[in-house]
């Protein structure tokens, strides 16, 4: 095994931007929308094509494949010591369904780039170094959001997230074993396995990195976010005949809910993050009355106390504006604040600094799979900035200096860890 600092610089130097950059180019490709984005939702033909391009490129590169119960994908580089637990780099592939190039792909492909620049530069690491895709980060097809890492985690039970099902009916168990037919991988994961350090490199998704001039956010940890799906059950009628001391509008009651709630979630200081995403309305035809809405919320802050004094009050909320119809409010997810491994943050610090990247301590107010890593070994995060801050958006865009840094600076912390 080279001296730590030899094999630091030779590995760092060893990335690759435009190698890197046409990955990006490449996965972007599967899924593309026509109007510069992607939809790569998860467990999708197109998640399972990407997943396949993944398991290709790993095998060019001489590395190996598991994959656990729920997706999640883990490629392995070998170490000197086999038997040691292995530093993970990743992020995830699938997508929003307006999404763009970045979110996720660049996790995944600056850690590739770390484990092909090791190749390159000749160099063997104490413990092996991996790269894992977690499957359906997003959310968006099947809820909640960070499913695979959580079931990884034992924060979600497999069974639960196997059965639930996307606005088609499609279970998760149904759709994942069509995107493991698509991208076969003998080898099986459990969850848990342990892991020596986890690290993810993101597009910070706001910003604050391009508008203070930093390439590189030192990532102090993810804030807290409750999910809940509100059902609201009504009465279709007759929109002509029917008066409105008949009714049971389960729109009209659906609506009064959100704007009480918007009022409740409304702070000056501008923290907390309140979303109504999605809101579908039955039989959503003009001259009936709604029967039945199914709306979403995804509420999210820094501080715990916030998260549960209002997050509790959603559903007395919801019951309080029900005028004639039922409600059913279900919490989906319950993520408290997550802190970063001091000893990871102050790595990701030292390789910023000692690479000369502009870099700065910041908080992430996207949640991401290493949220529920941060709870089995010693994680952290590396954010580079993307083009005012736009993602979950076809415009989201990054520089490939800008990743190429990130993937460098990933680079220095995954091999000082690995060398431990
Ligand atoms: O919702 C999130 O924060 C992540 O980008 N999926
Ligand atoms: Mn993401
Ligand atoms: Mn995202």
């Amino acid at each position: 095994m080279a001296d730590d600092a030899v094999s630091v610089t030779a590995v760092v130097e060893a990335v690759r931007e435009n190698r890197l950059w046409q990955r990006h180019m490449d996965i972007a490709a599967i899924g593309a929308t026509g109007r510069g984005g992607v939809n790569r939702q998860a467990l999708t033909p197109e998640d399972g094509q990407a997943r396949r391009l993944m398991l290709e490129w790993a095998s060019e590169l001489g590395f190996t494949a598991s994959v656990d119960a729920i997706g999640n994908l883990f490629i392995r580089r070998a170490g000197a010591q086999p038997a040691s637990d292995p530093v993970v780099a990743g992020s995830h592939l699938d997508s929003q369904p307006t999404g763009g190039n970045f979110d996720g792909v660049f996790g995944v492909l600056a850690a590739l780039e770390v484990l092909e620049a090791a190749n390159d530069a000749g160099v063997v690491t104490g413990r092996p170094l991996e790269l894992v895709v977690w499957t359906n980060e997003e959310g968006a097809r099947f809820q909640p959001a960070t499913m695979g890492s959580a079931v990884y985690a034992g924060a979600l039970q497999l069974e639960t997230v196997l059965a639930s099902s996307d606005s088609d009916g499609v279970t998760v168990e149904q759709a994942l074993a069509g995107t493991l037919k698509a991208a076969p991988v003998p080898v099986r994961r459990d969850f848990r396995s342990p892991m020596a350090a986890y690290v993810e490199a993101h597009i910070e998704q706001g910003p604050v990195l391009e508008s203070t001039g930093n390439t590189i956010g030192v990532v102090t940890g993810i804030q807290g976010l409750r999910w809940f799906q509100v059902e609201v059950g009504g009465e279709e009628a007759h929109a002509g005949t029917t008066p409105r001391s008949n009714r049971r509008d389960a729109l009209a009651a659906a609506v009064a809910m959100v704007t009480k709630l918007q009022a409740l979630m409304f702070d000056e200081s501008d923290t907390v993050r309140f979303t109504v995403g999605r809101f579908e309305v039955a039989p959503n035809s003009p001259n009936t009355i709604p029967g039945r809405v199914v709306f979403t919320i995804d509420f999210r802050h820094p501080d715990q106390d916030v998260l549960t004094r209002l997050g509790d009050r959603v559903e007395p909320v919801c019951r309080a504006e029900a005028q004639d119809c039922t409600v059913k409010v279900v919490e989906t997810m319950n993520a408290p604040p997550t802190e970063f491994d001091p000893d990871v943050r102050d790595l990701v610090r030292s390789a910023a600094r000692r690479q000369a990247f502009r870099h700065m301590d910041m908080t992430s107010g996207a949640t991401h799979d290493a949220k529920f890593m941060a709870g089995l070994c010693p994680s952290g995060m590396i954010f580079v900035p993307c083009e005012s801050g736009v993602s979950h958006n076809e415009a989201e865009n990054a520089s490939a200096a800008d990743l190429a840094a990130g993937a460098r600076v990933l680079a220095e912390v995954a091999i000082r860890l690995a060398n431990r």
